[in-house]
């Protein structure tokens, strides 16, 4: 298919990973324990990630934790960059696992093998004239400062942070150029084990504990901003949303209004504070509704006023649709953001993730509408279980679809005016899920023979989206 909109010159196509669902080797190099190394995998692992009270210590003998080995990136990076490069990548998104760097989080010297190991990842891409693009923290807290000191909760982390944010700047600074704070830095107010590196233990607790984590996280990204200006003044660092508009589910007025609120604290709360560098004005009525009472220390204010990100960088999957009275039986149908199922929108059928490129169209055109910085698509694209056919082909037309529909969308978003900088599409290979921790919800462009009960090859193959995609980039777009 032709796409009549034009890609601008130097647009980032590539695709996007993170440490804990692709590297494996989780005891090696000295490494630490995080937080995804002691989740487990299967039907339990998205109610512990969503229900309050989760204790990792409890029953751990009776899960698997596919992670441990994933998709062994940690060993094969070679033969996957180099598949990366055959696609034509401009950059790859990946992350630095923290407890490659410091296994415990509150050591005094980084681990050199850790440190090592990237230094050779990097490398290998330069090898091919691939720029990477590195999440700092992507759900992967030292568990060390989980038990020792509540996660974000405690704001001796964000000293950790900043020790590890140095680290990681002066030995990469002549080799990234292109950095992000934390993933989906939102998500805490849905995943908060995994945003923000605690379980709430209490109903009670959970507003004043997760806002106030929030603030650690504002004063620890605001410090990586000022570093990174300091140490790499030709970088650039941004902040990275969860972004999912909200729609209310029809024009009564009661639920267009909860559809803003839910809006403005989802999408907005964490994006105004790193990009405008103030908490809004809508968040005050918020924190006075749950008493919620923020411990800011003296000078924290002016630096997050101070520090505020390059660009926005976003991962975009679905839409969430709201109304206020929502009955049993539609609560928590929309998909995993709860909300309601959306009349007008299919979803995807196992997991039930609506699906609404528009959305992505609306989605850019609010974020620059209110900002007016550059945006970078670094997450998108369709979990689904494939078929190897008896030939070794994999036909995954429905991903092809979902992707060009997208890429079509963020064309649009760009006649529209907004500036775009990239597109990485989720788990250009296979990968761990998050949600689910297993593999058999698969994004690739590149098959990996891993299944969720552990067995499999590790071979890598070539999907139908690989070629195509390969395509879309050689053309710039045109080709979809
Ligand atoms: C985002 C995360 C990723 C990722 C993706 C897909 O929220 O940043 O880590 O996994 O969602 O989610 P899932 O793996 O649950 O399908």
């Amino acid at each position: 298919m032709h796409n009549p909109k034009k890609f601008p010159e130097g647009f980032l196509w590539g695709g996007a990973t993170a440490a804990n669902q692709v590297e494996g080797g989780f005891n090696e190099g000295n490494k630490g324990l995080n937080i995804a190394d002691v989740l487990p995998g299967g039907k339990e692992r998205l109610k512990l990630l969503l229900e309050p009270g989760f204790d990792f210590e409890v029953n751990k003998e009776k899960y698997t934790y596919p992670n441990h080995e994933a998709i062994d990136f940690y060993h094969r990076y070679k033969e996957d960059i180099a598949l990366f490069a055959e696609m034509g990548f401009k950059v790859f998104r990946m992350s630095i696992a923290w407890t490659r760097i410091f296994p415990n989080g509150d050591e005094l010297e980084p681990n050199e093998e850790g440190l090592a190991f990237y230094d050779r990842v990097f490398d290998e891409l330069h090898k091919y004239g691939i720029e990477p693009v590195v999440t700092i923290s992507h759900y992967e807290m030292p568990v060390n400062l989980v038990k020792e000191y509540g996660g974000w909760r405690s704001r001796q982390v964000v000293t950790f942070f900043e020790r590890y944010v140095s680290v990681i700047f002066n030995r990469y600074k002549g080799k990234v150029k292109y950095w992000l704070t934390f993933n989906e830095i939102n998500s805490g107010l849905h995943f908060p084990i995994m945003g923000l590196g605690f379980a709430i233990q209490k109903e009670s607790d959970k507003y004043q504990s997760t806002f106030q984590a929030y603030h650690h996280q504002f004063v620890a990204s605001s410090t990586a901003v000022k570093l990174c200006r300091e140490l790499m003044p030709d970088a650039k660092i941004g902040c990275m949303i969860l972004y999912a508009p909200v729609y209310a589910y029809d024009s009564n007025p009661e639920n267009v209004l909860y559809a803003l609120q839910e809006h403005q604290l989802f999408n907005y709360f964490c994006t105004d504070v790193q990009v405008r560098g103030e908490y809004p004005a809508f968040i005050k009525r918020y924190f006075n509704d749950y008493d919620i009472q923020l411990e800011i220390q003296e000078g924290d204010l002016e630096l997050i006023k101070e520090n505020t990100v390059d660009y926005i960088s976003l991962s975009y999957y679905m839409s969430r649709t709201e109304k206020v009275d929502k009955t049993e039986e539609e609560k928590g149908q929309g998909n995993i953001l709860s909300g309601v199922r959306n009349p007008f929108l299919e979803a995807s059928e196992e997991w039930g993730w609506e699906i609404d490129p528009t959305g992505l169209r609306t989605s850019l055109n609010q974020l620059y509408g209110r900002y007016q910085v550059p945006l970078f698509v670094v997450e998108n694209g369709l979990g689904a279980r494939d078929e190897v056919a008896s030939d070794g082909s994999i036909k995954d037309d429905y991903r092809i679809d979902y992707l060009r529909n997208h890429i079509k969308a963020m064309g649009e978003a760009m006649e529209d005016g907004v500036e775009l900088m990239g597109y990485t599409p989720w788990g250009c290979i296979d990968l761990v899920s998050m949600s689910t921790g297993e593999m058999s919800k698969r994004y690739g462009l590149i098959y990996v023979d891993k299944q969720d009960d552990g067995s499999g090859t590790l071979e890598r193959k070539r999907k139908k989206s690989f070629f195509w995609y390969k395509d879309v980039i050689a053309s710039n777009g045109e080709v979809l």
